[in-house]
């Protein structure tokens, strides 16, 4: 009878007996990067990922517009600017956001096929542990125009 009862409450609290999906699914906020004047020129990419769920881990990314992506980190060390690649890629903690900026986290579009031109959508796959691939895309703006750049790229 335990059992029944386990099997029983499992569906009752299935999501799709709900008839909604589960509110625990990560989305992308702010994603961006910054225009270029030419093809082939490494660009950041920038995006903050809002997680309502369980952790998960950000692996990789990649996009058909460019040759690869890498997950970097930017620190200072003794007033050097300083990148990194996270090859095991990054925590995206529980009910929390995992922001990429200039200036810490970012991804690093490299050999980009095309310039990235103002105003364009750049195509983006994010790939999670958990949540699996993720599309995105990136907008790219002007870094003049943006107060908070750094001149790190
Ligand atoms: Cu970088």
């Amino acid at each position: 009878m335990r059992n029944l009862r386990s099997l029983f409450l499992a569906l009752l609290l299935s999501p799709a007996l709900l008839g909604a999906a589960p509110a625990t699914t990560l989305r992308v906020e702010q994603a961006y990067s910054y225009a270029t004047p030419a093809p082939g020129i490494t660009a950041g990419g920038f995006l903050t990922i809002v997680n309502p769920g369980a952790a998960d881990r950000l692996l990789g990314a990649e996009s058909p517009a460019v040759g690869r992506v890498e997950i970097h980190e930017m620190s200072m060390a003794g007033g050097v600017m300083r990148m990194r690649a996270l090859t095991e890629g990054l925590a995206v903690p529980a009910q929390g956001q995992l922001r990429l900026a200039p200036g810490g986290y970012h991804l690093m579009l490299i050999e980009p096929k095309q310039a990235l031109s103002l105003g364009a959508k750049l195509p983006l796959v994010l790939r999670f542990e958990k949540a699996g691939r993720v599309e995105v895309e990136l907008e790219v703006r002007s870094r003049d125009a943006d107060a908070h750049s750094h001149a790190g790229h």
